[in-house]
This record gives C-alpha cells, structure tokens and sequence, in this order.
C-alpha cells in the first residue's frame, strides 16, 4: 500500500522568508512557519510591525528577525537578497487591492500600483532569492494570488488583473525551473476577513469595507489562509501543490456569496 503523504519531519526546516508579514496574511504564516520549525524573516514595509513580531516569536521560543521592505524596491530587495545564501521559502504574500471601481471609471494610478505591488513586486523578491532558494537543495517559492487571479468579477478588473498576472508568473516560473530543486505553489484565497485588506482597497472608509463580508456567517481568516499555506509547505519536497483555491463554505464563487438577511 502507498505510503499516506505526510509532513517531512527528517529535514530540518531552513529560512523562510515571509513578505507583506507585518498583518493578516503574511503575519499568520510567519507564526505558521515559524512553529513549523523554520527561523522565519519578515518583511513589510512598516517596520515596527514586523519588529513586534519578530519579538513576539522571538520570545515565544522561535527563530524569528525583522527586515522593512518595500517589495517595489528593487533595489532594496537586492541588497535584502545578498544577506542570505540559502533560503528555503518564499512566500510571496505582499499585495493588495486598491479600488472596486468599473474599467469606466477606475483610477489608472491604482491599476499601475496594484500592479506593481502584486506582480513587480512578487517579480522582484523570487528573481532576487532564486539562487538562494536553488542552493538550499530544496526551495519552495509561494505566490499567495487570489481567486481573483482565476475569474473576474463587476467592480475588480484593476486587482483581477494584477492578480492575473501573480498567477501567470508563478505557472511560468514552474515551467521553467523544472528540473532544479525549487517547487512553485500557488495558494488562491478566496473571500478572507482581514484587519487591512478591504480597508484598504476602499481608501479607509470602513463602511465600504463591512459590507464585503455583511451577512457571510464565516469568512477565511489570515489563520485559515496560513494553515493552508503552511499545509503545502510542509510536503515532502518532491510533492508540489501547483495551485490550491481556497474559499469560505459560504462562497461558492467570485460572485455567488451566500449572505444572512439582518
Ligand atoms: C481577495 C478576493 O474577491 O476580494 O483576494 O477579489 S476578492
């Protein structure tokens, strides 16, 4: 009988390094990886969040350190890049939305910014870490996109198509490197409940952002979203999970929600 697949336990995890880690997301899989063992470096661009967690890990028995970064730099991610020889993970997790405008009326400025936060900016970290993640035997780079990355939906087009694009680079990146010892995965949240996502995209107003999620009985979590990417992290490394969709049981698709009546 096969063997039931089952985390590798006899490698001793390396450095994962997490991206966007200073909230939701990026945070929850930097605890995530850092109790799976990995000595975990978070990066955002607001340093004291990150500081704080690293801290928080720190203190709590795990190998955790802080970097600000602004993924968009290339620049500072090369000089971040040659701090490390050898890098297990990746996740490619900073991003976000700005904007539910209609392609008649949205903001190019905010397109251009999505675009380079969630495709340049994922460009950047894994073009900067790949000789690191090549020499550490077995190297793991996530792209956490976004069912957004898969269909679109009235309202999206300026994130759909940057989350297309993470999509398209990571499918791209797995053809190409085939062969070396680096696996591609891509984890594709679905409608998940952060402190910052919909706050974000809707400039602050927290009204807007309530009604994403008004009448959702459960939305994902950052912790759900973290589990999920840990999960696939911690395969054996010739296991690759290319692309893991991941939603709310109360969303079925981008645009069929199921929404308590108040
Ligand atoms: C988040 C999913 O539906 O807000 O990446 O585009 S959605």
């Amino acid at each position: 009988m096969p063997s039931t697949p089952h985390a590798d336990t006899s490698r001793k995890p390396g450095i994962a390094v997490v991206t966007g880690a200073s909230g939701g997301i990026g945070a929850a899989t930097a605890r995530g990886l850092a109790e799976a063992g990995y000595r975990v470096v978070l990066t955002a661009r607001r340093k004291d969040r990150v500081e704080a967690l690293a801290a928080e890990l720190t203190d709590a028995g795990h190998s955790a350190m802080a970097y600000a970064l602004d993924v968009t730099d290339r620049a500072a991610v090369d000089t971040f890049a040659t701090a490390f020889q050898k890098v297990a993970v990746l996740v490619n997790n900073a991003g976000g939305a700005l904007g539910a405008d209609p392609v008649a009326t949205g903001d190019p400025e905010d397109w251009r910014q999505m675009y380079e936060t969630n495709v340049i900016g994922t460009l950047n970290v894994t073009q900067a870490l790949l000789p690191a993640l090549t020499a550490s035997g077995d190297g793991t780079v996530v792209v956490v996109s976004s069912t957004a990355g898969h269909a679109t939906y009235e309202g999206g087009a300026g994130y759909v198509a940057a989350k297309h694009g993470a999509h398209v680079l990571a499918e791209t990146l797995r053809l190409e490197i085939v062969g070396t010892p680096v696996r591609v995965i891509e984890i594709a949240p679905g409608m998940v409940r952060t402190e910052g996502f919909a706050l974000t995209r809707f400039g602050g107003d927290a009204e807007k952002a309530a009604k994403v999620y008004a009448g959702v009985a459960e939305p994902l979590t950052a912790e759900d979203v973290a589990d999920t990417i840990t999960w696939a992290v911690t395969r054996p490394p010739h296991v690759n999970v290319d692309l893991l969709v991941v939603r709310p049981r109360a969303q079925a698709s981008n645009t069929k929600v199921h929404r308590e009546q108040p």
